[in-house]
C-alpha cells in the first residue's frame, strides 16, 4: 500500500514554505544541500538524521563529501514526492538549525 503522491498545486506550496528545497529537474524529489563546519559536524548531523529517517521508516538519498551534505527526499514506493518527503524535510531543517 502506498501513501499518495503530492498534486502539482500541493508541491508548489511546499516549495514556497521551505524555502532552503529545491525540486529536482524531474519533479520527483526535494533537493537540499547542507554545509557544516567540519566533517564532524556534517557527520552528526547525518547521525542524528538517521535515527528520525528510521522511526519514520522514511529515508533520505545523500550524499556526504567532507563538511558537505546532499540531500535528495523522494518516496520510492509512490514514484515521487509525498506528504512523508515534507515530514522529513521539516525535520531535517529543524535538525540542521
Ligand atoms: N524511504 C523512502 N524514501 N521511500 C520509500 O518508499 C521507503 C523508504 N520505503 N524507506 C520504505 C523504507 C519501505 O521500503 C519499507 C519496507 O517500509
Amino acid at each position: 500500500m502506498s501513501i499518495p503522491r503530492l498534486t502539482d498545486a500541493e508541491v508548489s506550496a511546499l516549495l514556497a514554505a521551505h524555502p532552503a528545497w529545491t525540486l529536482r529537474a524531474d519533479g520527483k524529489a526535494l533537493e537540499r544541500e547542507l554545509r557544516f563546519a567540519d566533517f564532524n559536524e556534517a557527520f552528526g548531523f547525518m547521525t542524528r538524521a538517521a535515527l528520525v529517517a528510521q522511526a519514520m521508516d522514511h529515508h533520505p538519498d545523500w550524499r556526504n563529501v567532507y563538511d558537505r551534505v546532499e540531500v535528495a527526499l523522494s518516496t520510492h514506493d509512490a514514484g515521487g514526492l509525498t506528504a512523508l518527503d515534507v515530514e522529513l524535510a521539516r525535520r531535517l531543517d529543524a535538525l540542521a538549525r
